[in-house]
Formats: C-alpha cells, sequence, structure tokens
C-alpha cells in the first residue's frame, strides 16, 4: 500500500515544476518546490526528535507549509492531529493532555500562550501564515531527509478530536489505509486528475479540507487555487480558472445570493460538491436553475472519511446523499433491534470498509460502544434507502448540531452554560439559519428571578466562537416529557423561526 505521502512523491517526480499552489497576490508553488518544503520539513522533525508513532498537534492558520508539514509528519512515521484555529487555551489544554503529542506547533503571536506547555516531552515551535517561524528556522538548517519510514495500511495516520456527546472530546483515530483508500476511491469516482483545478476555500484542520480536497489534488497533481477562506465574490471571480470547487452548503447558500452567479460565470467548472451538512434541496435546484449545473453532493464523518456519493454521471438528485463508494457497504438499521430494516424505512446509517477508523484514542469502551460485533460502524445519523438505490439522511440520532459545517456537541455548551452563576439549568439546540445551515442557540433557566442573555453569552469565551449560542433565550422552565427528558424536538419548533430574518 501506498501511503498520501508516497503518492504525493511519485505525483512530484512526474509533475515537478507543475504548480501545486496557485494564490492570490502571492508567488505560485509548484509540485518540485513543495517536495523540497516537505524533506525540509521531515529533517526538522526527525532532528527534533519526532519518532514513528509521535503525534504532531498543528494549530496554525492555513498555508502551503502547514500541508507540508502534513506530508513530513506522515514521512517520518508521525500522526497527524491538526487542531481549529478557534479552538482556545482552555480547549487546547485537553488535547494536549490527551494526545500527549512529541511537538506542538501553533501561530508565532500564540507562541508566548503556549510557551509554559514547552518541556522534555513535548517541543513547542511556530509556523505563521506567511510559512515562517521556529518551526521553519529549524527547517532551514536542518539536513533534508528523503527516506519515509515504512508504513502499512493498519500503521496510524492522523487523529482528528470530534466533539463528544458526553462532554468529553473523542480523537478519530485515522490510519494510512482509511486516507490512502478513500482518497483513491473519490479520484476515481470524481474523475479528478491533473487537468483539474480546485478552488480550495475550506480550512485545512478537518476531514472535508485536508483529507478530501487537499489529498486528492496532492495525489492527482492538480492545481489548488488556495485561499484562506471562502468570499462569495472572490470564488466567482475565480471559478473561471478552475473546473471543480468543494464546500459545504453555506459556500452555496452564500454564492447563490450573488447576482453575478449564473450559467456565464460557471460554464467552465466540471464539478461543484457538497457536503459536510445537509444542502437544502431548494439551494440545489436554484443552483442548477441559476447555472445549469447540478450540485454533487456527499455524504461522509471524521470517523469514515467518505462514506456516499452522488453519481458522476447519472442523476444527482437534490435531498440525496447518493450511493456507498466502491469498497464501501451501508445499511439501515432499526434503532431498538439493530437488524436491518426493510428498503425504504428509515433507521440508523450503519457503515463497514476500508474507510472506517481504527477507533477513539485512549477509550475503548466508547470504540466498542460505536461498532457492532460484524464491524459496522454507527454513525448516529438516521436515513433510508430506497427503491432507487439512494441514500437519502433525514436526521440524526445523535444530539448535534452542525454550523456553517462545524459540529457543534450540546453537551459541551449545556456544561459551560450551566456551570455559570445564577443558571439553574440549559438546552442547546440547533435553529434553522439562512447562512450557517443551523445557529447553535440556548434555552436557560435561572436559579431565580431573571438573567442577562447577553451577559451569558459573553461568559463563554472558553469555548470556541463557533460553539458559542447565537442567541440566548431566557425561559421560565424546560419542556419535559413524562421521563424528566427535556423535549428538544419541542423547543426546535417552538423557536422555530428565531433566524428567519437573520442577515447572511
Ligand atoms: C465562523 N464563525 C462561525 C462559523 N464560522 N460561527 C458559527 N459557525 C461557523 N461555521 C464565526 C466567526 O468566528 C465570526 O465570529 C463570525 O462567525 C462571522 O464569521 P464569518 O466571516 O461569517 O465566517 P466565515 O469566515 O465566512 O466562515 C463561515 C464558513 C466557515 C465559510 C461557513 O465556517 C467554513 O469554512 N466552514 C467549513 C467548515 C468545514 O470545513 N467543515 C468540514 C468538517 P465573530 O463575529 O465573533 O468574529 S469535516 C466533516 O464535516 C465531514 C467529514 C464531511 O462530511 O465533510
Ligand atoms: P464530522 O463529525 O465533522 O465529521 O461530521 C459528520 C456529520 O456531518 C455526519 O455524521 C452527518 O451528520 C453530517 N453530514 C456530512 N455530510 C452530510 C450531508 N451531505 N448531508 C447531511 N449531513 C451530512
Amino acid at each position: 500500500m501506498q501511503t498520501i505521502h508516497d503518492h504525493f512523491i511519485q505525483t512530484a517526480e512526474v509533475m515537478q515544476g507543475k504548480t501545486l499552489f496557485e494564490r492570490p497576490g502571492q508567488p505560485d508553488i509548484s509540485f518540485a518546490q513543495m517536495r523540497g518544503m516537505v524533506e525540509a520539513l521531515a529533517g526538522a522533525l526527525t532532528a527534533i526528535g519526532v519518532a514513528p508513532g509521535d503525534r504532531v498537534a498543528v494549530q496554525v492558520e492555513k498555508s502551503p507549509e502547514a500541508i507540508a508539514l502534513y506530508l513530513a509528519t506522515l514521512q517520518v512515521g508521525g500522526i497527524f492531529l491538526p487542531l481549529n484555529t478557534a479552538y482556545t487555551g482552555a480547549e487546547i489544554d485537553y488535547f494536549i493532555g490527551d494526545a500527549a503529542p512529541r511537538l506542538f506547533v501553533c501561530d508565532p503571536s500564540l507562541a508566548a500562550s503556549h510557551a509554559h506547555r514547552a518541556g522534555d516531552a513535548l517541543a513547542v515551535l511556530t509556523l505563521g501564515a506567511d510559512g515562517q517561524g521556529t518551526l521553519a528556522d529549524q527547517a532551514r538548517t536542518a539536513t533534508p531527509r528523503e527516506d519515509a519510514h515504512p508504513r502499512g495500511p493498519e500503521d496510524r495516520a492522523a487523529i482528528l478530536y470530534t466533539s463528544g456527546t458526553t462532554g468529553r472530546s473523542k480523537g478519530a483515530v485515522l490510519t494510512h489505509g482509511n486516507l490512502t483508500s478513500n482518497t483513491e476511491a473519490l479520484l476515481e469516482h470524481w474523475r479528478f486528475d491533473a487537468n483539474d483545478r480546485l478552488i480550495h476555500a475550506l480550512p485545512i484542520f478537518h476531514t472535508h479540507g485536508l483529507f478530501v480536497a487537499a489529498n486528492m489534488a496532492l495525489v492527482a497533481g492538480a492545481t489548488m487555487i488556495f485561499l484562506t477562506k471562502f468570499d462569495a465574490e472572490q470564488a466567482i471571480d475565480l471559478i473561471a480558472r478552475a473546473t471543480v470547487l468543494m464546500g459545504v452548503p453555506t459556500f452555496y447558500t452564500r454564492l447563490l445570493k450573488s447576482p453575478r452567479l449564473d450559467r456565464e460565470a460557471t460554464s467552465g467548472m466540471r464539478l461543484f460538491v457538497s457536503g459536510s451538512a445537509p444542502l437544502l434541496a431548494e439551494d440545489h435546484r436554484a443552483f442548477t436553475d441559476r447555472t445549469g449545473q447540478r450540485i454533487l453532493e456527499r455524504y461522509g464523518m471524521t470517523e469514515t472519511c467518505m462514506i456516499t456519493s452522488n453519481p458522476y454521471d447519472g442523476d444527482r438528485i437534490a435531498g440525496a446523499v447518493g450511493m456507498a463508494l466502491p469498497g464501501i457497504q451501508v445499511r439501515i438499521t432499526d434503532r431498538e433491534t439493530g437488524d436491518p430494516v426493510a428498503p425504504g424505512e428509515i433507521g440508523l446509517i450503519e457503515v463497514k470498509g476500508p474507510n472506517v477508523f481504527e477507533g477513539y484514542w485512549n477509550m475503548p469502551e466508547k470504540t466498542a460502544a460505536e461498532f457492532r460485533p460484524d464491524g459496522f460502524f454507527i454513525t448516529g445519523d438516521l436515513g433510508t434507502i430506497e427503491a432507487d438505490g439512494y441514500l437519502r439522511i433525514v436526521g440524526r440520532d445523535k444530539d448535534l448540531v452542525i454550523s456553517g459545517g462545524y459540529n457543534v456537541y450540546p453537551k459541551e455548551v449545556e456544561e459551560a452554560i450551566d456551570a455559570l452563576p445564577g443558571v439553574l439549568e440549559s438546552a442547546v439546540i440547533g435553529l434553522p439559519h439562512p447562512d450557517l445551515g443551523e445557529a447553535v442557540t440556548a434555552i436557560v433557566v435561572p436559579k431565580s428571578g431573571t438573567l442577562d442573555a447577553d451577559q451569558i453569552r459573553a461568559a463563554l469565551s472558553d469555548l470556541a466562537r463557533f460553539k458559542q449560542p447565537r442567541q440566548v433565550i431566557v425561559v421560565d422552565a424546560l419542556p419535559r416529557n413524562v421521563m424528566g427528558k427535556v423535549q428538544k424536538a419541542e423547543l426546535r419548533k417552538t423557536h422555530a423561526g428565531l433566524y428567519a430574518q437573520a442577515l447572511a
């Protein structure tokens, strides 16, 4: 088996001076230059003492150097652990404590606040958006490393933290086999090759931006038009020079808001992909009406990489996420019994295949609880497979909010709110939002008297900004069923229109 790093080296050998990264207002970076950056960083990692199996935790701004650091980590046999740049110091404390990385790389602006973490077991270095910092300094002086530590499909390649339903985040351990098999399946399924020019506007600390978009370009020899963040008007300017866009539904909602989005603007594009959250069927149709293009929706999860995809040739159905990718099995089971349901019935979506992760870092019980004895992973999503063979996701069995493609587990936010003085209890829910799909919303009950909603929001600054409630509603009591369980469905119904008028 070839790792993503092996694939990249082979591709770079062929592509040589071809542009890998194209960035507005900045010099292009070729495959050959990227290979040099990877080898220099691999030399630095080796000099620092990163050994096979060591974790390399990285919380840095998006840059080609950050992608090079990912490849260099794979090259030396390390385990790459990317962290959302929105995470606060308190959140980082947990990840570092749990994963015990050998190296933590942060933005130069945060070097002082993370300096206390450095010790014999943990090196702390910096890498800025401009590719500069103490790690880059070490890469300049270290002896470049060309050889790769041999890795097999079962060896660990990455850990991605996903928030836990019970508060504690879980580190999903992905193997080289997971990453390579999924990239290979997607390249074939979406006909992605060296002729493609991908608009890459996603963050690179999640599966979508790193293990789907970037991996595909690195392996195929495609050019990435590499943007630090998504801006709809900029994307429309660049679409004329691109062939593929991969985005979360919010990208498409924002593109549709621009009067410049039309057939002419998108005529050179061959593929628009959406995933990470449900794409509204009405947006899917509106996009086709405006551009003549049919968005290809696919479905995935951090623990499983990509699971299903609408077909490249054939009908891309609005509201459906397609069929299992080659080599992957999907089934729908009864929530109570775990038995497969009849076609067309709703149940839990389960998945098995080379894409499914090894387990949660240091959490054997949690891992065991989410796998069936026959190896199927229980996604926690609810869906149905109709006679046409397409999977449709109809809801979630897990208490999860997806805001602009970022997952927020209500429990974590509720625990933070409940710890505030004057709060008796709270319920955090996702409400329909015209820009973010769902917006994190807190319904809070005071111990007595009343509470100031703005003060509650202000007191939650230890949580990453995307987890903080957009609105806090203070109520006298939460609705409960006869068992005493808070009825979140009831709350979602009562407050459904809260953001109807929200500006995007
Ligand atoms: C930014 N903010 C957000 C979000 N993003 N708040 C809630 N939800 C968000 N997603 C905050 C900012 O901190 C800022 O706070 C305020 O909202 C306004 O930011 P804005 O400029 O509107 O945001 P943006 O920079 O334009 O970002 C919105 C975005 C971005 C483009 C939707 O969040 C994004 O790129 N999301 C993609 C996430 C992703 O890649 N998910 C894939 C996960 P303040 O006002 O306080 O400054 S992988 C996955 O789910 C699986 C595997 C799969 O299937 O792909
Ligand atoms: P994450 O934990 O960030 O990997 O998010 C995975 C979750 O995102 C899945 O379990 C789904 O609930 C959701 N998801 C991903 N793609 C889609 C999609 N196309 N439609 C609906 N939900 C999706």
